[in-house]
């Protein structure tokens, strides 16, 4: 593991929350820029196993699903040696942080929470403290690593700004502490809609059929869902999200994997139908996604492998969180 010449680098952190398989908007959305920007930044990626109990979880699912996507992780391309991939409950000053930045954040600016609002209307049996406080334990994932990139989807915005209110507020009473961070959002792809309900956001928990695609999807599913793919009963290819949402997502998806603009997309596919249009868009999804898949089988049969990198991940990522934790306890006075 890197140990020298990263001082003078810049700092990245960002997470996943192990409550579901990967879908392609947490690869386009998230992971593919982590992967982008990897070479130039000193890197942090964890699974954010403490975020996924705010919802229940299966025990035996959320452990096998943890190892699963540290493998897709280095399928997607990071590299292990260079970049810190840990299991943020292996790293305690998550949790001690968290507690302390809990006493920094406002309830009126947590009730504020798209997420928050969302999640608790789709689980009404178990709105839990953890669901309501979870921006100040994300906060805590990111400041304690001095970030100054956060890149995630466009749905993680909102927490990433209640993360800089919560430093900036610190940082107001006790002197500069934390560094404040930005988002890092895509220009295409930060919002990958569901295939079937184009209006809804593609997410790990939905449970509409054909409405999500995830990376370890066989050839044969991908164009399943991309052939069934909500369009319109229009015929024309155009970037228009308002009126075409079905279509637009989908030349979204094209345009991410293939890095064709969308005027380019409207030539290409000028005068074919949804049909065509359709298949093109799914084969370009499942070579794009077809050696992370073959990738991630082969690092997930071996544990052993994947047990070495989180360890070594949470020691470098202990580290270093260990070190803010540190100054945070002296600035509010805990005795040393
Ligand atoms: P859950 O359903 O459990 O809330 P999710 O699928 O909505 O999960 P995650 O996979 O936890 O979201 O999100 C991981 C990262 O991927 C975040 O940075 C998030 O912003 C991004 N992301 C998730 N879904 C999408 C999407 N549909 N389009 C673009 N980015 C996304
Ligand atoms: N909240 C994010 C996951 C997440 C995260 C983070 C992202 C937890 N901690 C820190 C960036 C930085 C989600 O639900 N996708």
């Amino acid at each position: 593991m890197e140990t020298n010449n990263t001082e003078a680098r810049k700092i990245i952190l960002s997470g996943i929350q192990p409550s579901g398989k990967l879908t392609l908007g947490s690869y386009l959305g998230a992971i593919k820029n982590w992967v982008r920007l990897s070479d130039n930044y000193d890197c942090y990626f964890m699974m954010a196993d403490m975020h996924a109990i705010t919802v229940r979880q299966e025990p035996a699912t959320l452990r096998k699903t943890v190892l699963e996507q540290i493998a897709e992780y280095i399928a997607c391309g990071l590299d292990p040696d260079s970049c810190a991939l840990f299991i943020q409950s292996q790293v305690p000053a998550h949790a001690e942080l968290s507690w302390v930045l809990s006493c920094y954040t406002m309830f009126g600016e947590l009730s504020r929470m798209t997420q928050f609002k969302d999640k608790s209307t789709k689980h009404t049996e178990n709105i839990n403290a953890g669901l309501f406080t979870y921006p100040a334990l994300m906060a805590a994932d990111i400041l304690l690593y001095q970030a100054d990139l956060v890149p995630v989807g466009d749905d993680q915005k909102q927490h990433v700004e209640i993360c800089r209110d919560i430093a900036q507020r610190f940082n107001g009473v006790y002197g500069d502490t934390f560094k404040i961070p930005e988002p890092f959002i895509p220009k295409v792809g930060a919002r990958i809609m569901s295939l079937q309900e184009p209006t809804m956001k593609m997410s790990k928990s939905d449970t509409t059929a054909g409405g999500c695609v995830y990376l370890l999807d066989s050839p044969d599913e991908l164009m399943r869902a991309f052939k069934r793919a909500v369009t319109d009963s229009d015929t024309e290819i155009r970037y228009d999200p308002a009126e075409k949402p079905g279509v637009s997502n989908l030349m979204q998806i094209y345009s991410s994997v293939t890095d064709k603009s969308f005027p380019e997309i409207e030539a290409e596919f000028a005068g074919k139908g949804y049909g065509a249009f359709k298949s093109t868009v799914g084969e370009a999804v499942v070579e794009t996604l077809r050696p992370i898949r073959e990738k991630t089988e082969e690092l997930f049969a071996n544990k052993d492998y994947l047990a070495e990198i989180y360890r070594a991940g949470a020691q470098k990522a202990g580290y270093a969180a260990n070190k803010t934790l540190r100054k945070v306890y002296k600035r509010v006075g805990f005795v040393q």
